[in-house]
């Protein structure tokens, strides 16, 4: 087992970072096995319950108001087609269900309220339910948890020097912020970041180690490789090569053991055998379904003949141990 470290250095990170990739390869697998069950995926599956329209200025995002890129404004959903979602995404495996809305930040307005009747809802179906709703306070995290919010994601991004050139409308402390009120509400932090938008190696190692020395390790990290969508001020750039991913996801296991290190965004563009090589280096969850927020992902019985293929199983629904909040909720509810 390796020890649990918040307060890794740039130099041990580059370290580990620019280690030969299949050496780099086989110290995560060797932090993977000790820290979980190898070949253990946990599925998760994303519904966008309200879509595009969005204030901010995130320049890789086809969701923002102000890129033409073809996407829709859909208002909020309603609970009951949210809850025909995850009862679907449970039938195909999924014990995660994590919900996305095209928003700034959450306001306390009667759009919120909905939001804490879906998580209800699907908590009854025991998912783990988690929402990525933009920026929260404390008293709206805390809401959330009550709500029985198993975990929130907030991606910090990039490094807070690259920050400025991706958006303008909020600040990387404001990211920050966000991630300490859902950290005290005691829901699961889920927090990672894009490469391959013209950042450097640096900017990749200061990410992770923003990351790895949080007060805690985020649960999940997901690492998203940029899905250029035309109409953003990121849709001409190239794709990642698999090997950046691999790389990235290593040097998250080896950083921080415990936490899920999922394979995000951009897995359209990879063969089985490159995502082999990310669940080798320590990739132990990934999106399904056809769809992520707006941009397609591998269809449902191509993922399924992966795992099959790679012997892969599906994480059940909490078996990282119940949090308190729900535990709280099952008591009252008897
Ligand atoms: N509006 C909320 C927010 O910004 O926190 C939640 C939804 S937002 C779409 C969630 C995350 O999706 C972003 O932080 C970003 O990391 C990721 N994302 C958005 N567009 C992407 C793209 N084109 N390629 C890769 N990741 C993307
Ligand atoms: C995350 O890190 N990646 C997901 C999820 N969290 C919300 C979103 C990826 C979005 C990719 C672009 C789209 O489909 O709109
Ligand atoms: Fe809005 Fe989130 Fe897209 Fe930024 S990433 S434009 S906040 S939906």
């Amino acid at each position: 087992m390796s020890v649990i470290r918040n307060n890794w250095s740039r130099e041990e990170i580059k370290g580990i970072y620019e280690t030969p990739l299949l050496e780099l390869i086989l110290s995560a697998a060797d932090v993977h096995r000790a820290h979980h069950k190898f070949g253990e995926v946990q599925i998760s599956s994303l519904l966008s319950i309200k879509t595009g329209g969005c204030s901010e200025d995130c320049g890789y995002c086809p969701q923002a108001a102000r890129y033409n890129t073809g996407v829709g404004v859909q208002a909020l959903m309603k609970v009951d087609e949210v809850v025909k979602a995850a009862k679907n995404a449970k039938a195909g495996g999924a014990s995660r269900f994590c919900m996305g809305a095209a928003w700034r930040e959450v306001r306390d307005n009667s759009d919120f309220d909905r939001v804490l009747d879906m998580v209800k809802e699907v908590n009854k179906l025991n998912m783990e339910v988690c929402c990525t709703l933009g920026m929260v306070n404390e008293y709206q995290a805390k809401r959330l948890a009550e709500a029985g919010l198993y975990a929130y994601n907030h991606n910090v991004d990039t490094s807070e020097e690259h920050y400025g050139d991706v958006i303008t409308t909020r600040t990387y402390d404001d990211r920050l912020n966000t991630l300490e009120n859902v950290r005290k509400a005691g829901i699961s932090v889920c927090s990672g970041g894009i490469i391959g938008m013209g950042e450097t190696g640096s900017d990749r190692i200061a990410m992770l180690q923003t990351l790895a020395n949080l007060p805690e390790h985020p649960g999940s990290v997901p690492i998203n490789a940029l899905v250029p969508v035309t109409g953003t001020p990121m849709g001409e750039r190239g794709r990642v090569s698999f090997d950046e991913l691999v790389r990235m996801i290593a040097t998250a296991r080896i950083l921080m053991p415990n936490s899920a290190v999922r394979l995000s965004a951009g897995r359209l563009e990879l063969s089985i055998a490159e995502q082999a090589l990310c669940f080798m280096a320590g990739a132990n969850s990934i999106f399904a379904g056809d769809k992520l927020l707006t941009t397609p992902n591998p269809a449902y019985n191509a993922d399924m003949e992966m795992f099959g293929i790679l012997g892969l199983t599906p994480k059940e629904a909490f078996a990282d141990g119940i949090p308190v909040q729900k535990q709280l909720l099952q008591h009252e509810q008897g």
